[in-house]
């Protein structure tokens, strides 16, 4: 997901072509402004924590885009390329790491395992929303 501080700084298409370049597959996307009970089903791991509430506010604050992707080990490698939570300590390169400076403004979300990937595609997709289909340079990046 791009965080409302990407949409807000024109970082939409830089976001989404890293990880088309990456080669992983695009199956659904929406550009939505989340409200407060979907912002708390979404993040419902951290109910309780100091920046539980900061955080529904900043999630909540503008417009996100959410995207499903797809490919060979999908989620480490997205989670490789965001870089780590805090974005002073995630590696040039990364998202983060070339995008921000405070974890409160960290420019993307992405899910960190298969059940939690599920879960949270769940509460931004309908099933007839993904789209079945294969780039033609899949046969390229794939041996
Ligand atoms: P993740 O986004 O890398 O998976 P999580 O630990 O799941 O990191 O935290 C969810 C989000 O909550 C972070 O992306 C960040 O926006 C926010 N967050 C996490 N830890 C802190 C903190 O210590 N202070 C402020 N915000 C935080
Ligand atoms: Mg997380």
């Amino acid at each position: 997901m791009v965080k409302p501080d990407a949409v807000q700084r024109g970082l939409i298409g830089n976001i989404i072509t890293k990880m088309e370049e990456k080669g992983l597959r695009l199956i659904a996307l929406k550009m939505i402004q989340i409200d407060e009970d979907t912002a708390s089903e979404h993040y419902a791991e951290h109910e309780g924590k100091d920046f539980y509430e900061p955080l529904l506010e900043y999630i909540t604050s503008g417009p996100v885009v959410a995207l499903a992707l797809k490919g060979n080990s999908a989620i480490s490698i997205v989670r490789t390329l965001v870089g780590k939570t805090d974005p002073k300590e995630a590696s040039p390169g990364t998202i983060r790491g070339d995008h921000g400076i405070d974890i409160g403004r960290n420019v993307v979300h992405a899910a960190d395992s298969k059940e939690s990937a599920e879960r949270e595609l769940d509460i931004f997709f309908d099933d007839n929303e993904y789209l079945d289909y294969s780039r033609v340079e899949e046969d390229w990046i794939y041996e």
